[in-house]
């Protein structure tokens, strides 16, 4: 039988592997994507099916997280065998200007999506997208027994997404899983993460058309995977017959100053000559050091990291740099593609 899924977030980074992956083993899948006034679709148009093809795999609807009848009505007319939550106001920064609105979506929002399958009575199975951000100023490494110190509005909201997730896999015996997933990356990556902010940045200063790049605090400490990866350990969980919670990560610490190395070398650049320093890009409360035990993963899901963070910088640099080139032509074409 034919299985279907629901992805919130699926015009996000990860949505949009994901619908990739699940396309690729033959589910139909139901993608929610909030209204927005200018196209916000780019990351699914290479997958996009028309409303009127036939027996078409990947689906569309409009749902915003804050919206919890829709998500029950919406569950009710797709009766999916898999839900995954990745929808959320996911930028650590901004919870800090936007804190009541993270709280609300990336917080309640996982709260409503779990009380939606109650309320429409669907038999399913739930993924939420919890974090590293969780364990905050817990020194590494972290792994699924390690105390949360949340450092930030996004962090709290992940903290209350995470145990409303545990709570209704206790209290109603709902099949719902967190994956605490470390940073992960991709061409895809939104452009203000530290990551993707670098290699657009070497593409431009290759190219000529950016002189500087400013930055914040160079001495953050990441375990930076690929993303594609780790979709891959999402459905892999839900695979699995008891629902449990994952660390998933590569265990390779990298600071923000190695990550420039990287992205730099990749063309040959010494990256002290371009990057200054901005202080508005530093956070009220820093989170200094994240570094992943993935162990049980790989031990129960059989999955494990191929891509570290040299070669992932190379991978987004070598990406933007083939975007840049297109679109200076006048092409359009998407980073990956
Ligand atoms: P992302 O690229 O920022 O995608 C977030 C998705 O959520 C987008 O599709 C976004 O829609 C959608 N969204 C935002 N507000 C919404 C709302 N009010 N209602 C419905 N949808 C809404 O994030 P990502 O990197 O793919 O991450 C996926 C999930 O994993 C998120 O929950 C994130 O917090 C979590 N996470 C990410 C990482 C990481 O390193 N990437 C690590 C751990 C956990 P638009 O496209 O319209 O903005
Ligand atoms: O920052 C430092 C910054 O915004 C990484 C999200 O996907 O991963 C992500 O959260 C580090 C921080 O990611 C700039 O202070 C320096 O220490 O790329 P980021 P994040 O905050 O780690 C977790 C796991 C998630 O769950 C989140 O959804 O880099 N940094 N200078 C900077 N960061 C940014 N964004 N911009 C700078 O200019």
């Amino acid at each position: 039988m034919a299985r279907t899924a629901v992805i919130t977030g699926v015009t996000g980074q990860d949505g949009s592997y994901l619908a990739e992956l699940l396309l690729g083993k033959g589910y139909t899948v139901h993608g929610l994507m909030r209204r927005s006034s200018s196209f916000n679709t780019e990351r699914i148009d290479h997958i996009y099916e028309d409303p009127h093809t036939p027996d078409r795999r990947l689906v569309l609807h409009h749902a915003d997280l804050s919206d919890g009848v829709a998500l029950v009505n919406l569950l009710r007319d797709v009766r999916p065998d898999e839900v995954y939550n990745l929808g959320a106001q996911s930028h650590v920064r901004v919870s800090f200007d936007a804190p009541l609105y993270t709280g609300d979506v990336t917080g309640l929002g996982a709260l409503r999506l779990l009380e939606a399958v109650r309320a429409s009575g669907v038999e399913t199975r739930l993924y939420q997208a919890s974090s590293s951000e969780m364990f905050g100023s817990t020194p590494p490494p972290q792994n699924e027994t390690t105390p949360f110190h949340p450092r930030s509005p996004y962090g709290c909201a992940k903290v209350m997404a995470y145990w409303a997730t545990v709570n209704y896999r206790e209290a109603y015996g709902m099949h719902a899983v967190n994956g605490i997933l470390f940073n992960h990356e991709s061409p895809r990556r939104g452009e203000t993460f530290v990551t993707r902010k670098i290699t657009r940045a070497v593409a431009r200063i290759q190219a000529g058309l950016q002189e500087h790049l400013y930055l914040g605090n160079l001495d953050a400490v990441r375990d930076w995977g690929y993303a594609p990866e780790y979709v891959e350990a999402m459905w892999r969980m839900l695979q699995r017959d008891e629902p449990d919670d994952y660390v998933v990560a590569t265990g390779v610490a990298a600071t923000v100053r190695d990550f420039l190395d990287a992205a730099f070398g990749t063309v040959g650049l010494d990256w002290e000559r371009y990057v200054r320093h901005d202080p508005k890009y530093e956070r009220p409360t820093e989170v200094d050091a994240l570094i992943g035990d993935a162990s049980k993963a790989e031990r129960l899901l059989d999955w494990s990291p191929k891509v570290h963070y040299d070669e992932l910088a190379r991978i987004m640099v070598e990406a933007d740099i083939r975007q840049l080139e297109a679109e200076l032509s006048g092409r359009h074409v998407r980073v990956d593609r």
